[in-house]
């Protein structure tokens, strides 16, 4: 579980709130027509046809913010380091005179969008203005900008503009339309600290944001994304005076973050994978790789590699796109962690892109072993990627609940045949003795016809005893399955919950044990196992990364049979757990 400010989540809150109860889809993003959904197919506009088939996406978080990069006078400021200004309520004029520093002389765009591509991105999106208000751009509408404030005096978007096109990367604008710290107007809303911000919204958004957005729009080339982000006071009325600017970009592709009942084209879940996709829509998850989206110089809780590569792979699973955050130094170079990850991240697409691109979404409700995405062929047959993170210890790779008639079953990486065999639960693949890569190993699996695919219950053992895994979870909530290691996340809602159903095979009383990691006392929690239930509180170890084994006390489990069990928070001093495999033994 990475945190983020309670203020990020509130107004990301705000923003799914304004898109609450929406509308239709404005022009000339064409609503998806939802009648010819179903759970995981979406019949495709044209326009998005690039973009789904992409998968993987590169976000950019850089700024005037990248040159405080987290401290304030002397001090490390927590939070976001795009934040800061807010944060630390910094004076604008203050605020302004870091722009003065702001000398991006290493910005070499040209490297940045090679970069993206070694590691197998297929589009950029870069904040034109994030909330500070600065445009990256040279902008008529306000000299707030990098071209007349910064002693760098270029335009860097263009530049990343002319490198993107002459690479053939497509490239996506981030612009934060409600919240401006700095032009006058512009923070009537979204906090408010110094006289200098006074002003209407209105007149803000007539004289900044709308010539703004007509700017980027305009002076690029094509743009292939428009992130609006947190959309604070943004009405039905004003965001009408923007959807007509779009009227003549036919292909731009728009999140859901304008505001005033504006669906866009994409859902935006912030820093987290939904758990089972968002059927029916177009997603997008983006994350940071530390914790934070603008650099701060001492953000060193970098995300491992591997699970950089099992996000994406997780992400494709559910049918969605993985924008991944990088920030740059205000010296224009990228930390060396960002550039070591998306080096490994190019080395795992190199030889398994294919699993990935022009992919859709599993067949399969849960894998215990990792994720399978899936390619229709033109002749009906299916191929199914199994991305393995857990390679089988007895050289057999169970495939739960496969119906159809195998085809060919094949390691990705090198063309090697697997044999396979039809088997009560499923398809069985006799695999080598270890994975070929830690991080995921593809086997390519042609099936014949549409994937049928029968849920399979998962049993308990001989004995009685049973272990619920993370990865087999249903989740609710905005906890969610996390890979490195295996453990429930992210549980910083009380009302989240994680269920699993099992076939148990003896009645009886039993213990159950979970290591957890708890950074507080106190955080207490049901477990609810048919009509029993059973009441526990998680020691605190310190740090949520730490884990400890919880002897959580016992249940009796009134008869076999098909049960579900679901853990649910007790709200009352509730901060977060991170929960690995729930151990359940009988007592002899
Ligand atoms: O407040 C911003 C944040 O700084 C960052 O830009 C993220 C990216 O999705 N969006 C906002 C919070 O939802």
């Amino acid at each position: 579980m990475r945190k983020y400010t309670a203020f990020g989540t509130a107004m990301l809150a705000a923003a799914l709130m304004l898109n609450t109860g929406m509308a239709k889809a404005y022009e000339p993003g064409k609503p998806i027509p939802k009648k010819s959904i179903n759970k995981h197919a979406i019949v495709e506009p044209n326009r998005m046809a690039w973009w789904s088939k992409a998968r993987f996406g590169m976000f950019i978080h850089w700024g005037v913010y990248s040159v405080p990069a987290g401290v304030y006078e002397g001090e490390k400021v927590p939070g976001l380091g795009e934040w800061i200004m807010h944060d630390k309520k910094i004076p604008v004029d203050t605020y302004q005179a870091y722009a003065k520093d702001f000398n991006p002389t290493a910005y070499d765009p040209e490297k940045w969008v090679l970069m993206a591509k070694a590691a197998g991105i297929k589009y950029i999106v870069i904040t034109t203005k994030h909330h500070d208000g600065f445009a990256m751009f040279d902008s008529k509408a306000s000299d707030w900008n990098i071209v007349k404030r910064s002693p760098y005096h270029k335009d860097v978007i263009k530049m990343l503009a002319d490198a993107c096109r002459k690479y053939g990367m497509k490239l996506g604008f981030y612009y934060s339309q409600a919240n401006d710290w700095n032009n006058a107007g512009g923070a009537a809303a979204g906090g408010h600290w110094d006289k200098k911000q006074d002003g209407s919204f209105d007149s803000y958004l007539d004289k900044v944001a709308i010539p703004q957005i007509k700017e980027i729009l305009n002076n690029y080339g094509d743009v292939a994304e428009l992130w609006w982000d947190v959309p604070t006071d943004m009405t039905k009325e004003r965001a009408a005076k923007i959807t007509p600017l779009l009227k003549d970009h036919p292909n731009i592709i728009t999140n859901n973050r304008l505001g005033g009942g504006v669906e866009g084209d994409l859902e935006t879940p912030e820093q987290y994978i939904p758990a089972t996709g968002i059927p029916g829509r177009y997603w997008e998850t983006c994350m940071t790789m530390n914790d934070t989206w603008g650099f701060k110089t001492y953000d060193d809780h970098w995300k491992s590699s591997k699970t950089l590569i099992r996000n994406l792979v997780d992400i494709a699973s559910k049918g969605g796109n993985y924008l991944l955050n990088i920030g740059p130094k205000s010296t224009g170079e990228i930390p060396e962690p960002i550039v070591e990850r998306l080096k490994d991240m190019g080395g795992w697409m190199k030889v398994n892109s294919e699993a990935i691109y022009g992919t859709t979404a599993s067949p399969f409700r849960k894998l215990p072993w990792g994720r399978c995405t899936t390619k229709e062929m033109a002749d009906g047959n299916t191929t199914l990627y199994l991305s393995v993170f857990n390679w089988p210890t007895n050289g057999e790779l169970l495939v739960p609940g496969l119906k159809n008639q195998a085809l060919s079953a094949k390691l990705l990486a090198n063309g090697t045949s697997l044999k396979f065999k039809k088997v009560a639960d499923g398809l069985s693949i006799s695999v080598p003795s270890a994975a070929l890569n830690e991080d995921a190993t593809v086997i390519k699996l042609l099936i014949k016809g549409k994937p049928d695919v029968e849920t399979v219950i998962p049993s308990a053992n001989a004995d009685g005893s049973f272990v619920l895994s993370p990865a087999d979870a249903d989740t609710k909530g905005g906890v969610q399955s996390e890979h490195t290691p295996p453990n429930l996340g992210y549980w910083t809602n009380a009302k989240a919950t994680a269920s699993w159903q099992i076939k148990i095979t003896k009645a009886g009383t039993y213990v159950v044990e979970a290591p957890i990691g708890a950074v507080t006392e106190g955080n207490s929690f049901i477990i609810q196992v048919g009509n029993q239930s059973l009441k526990a509180t998680a020691k605190a170890t310190g740090n949520d990364g730490k884990y400890e084994v919880n002897r959580l006390g016992q249940i009796k489990i009134d008869k076999a049979g098909i049960t579900n069990i679901t853990v649910t928070p007790v709200a009352e001093n509730w901060q977060h757990i991170n929960m690995r495999d729930i151990t359940f033994t009988p007592v002899n």
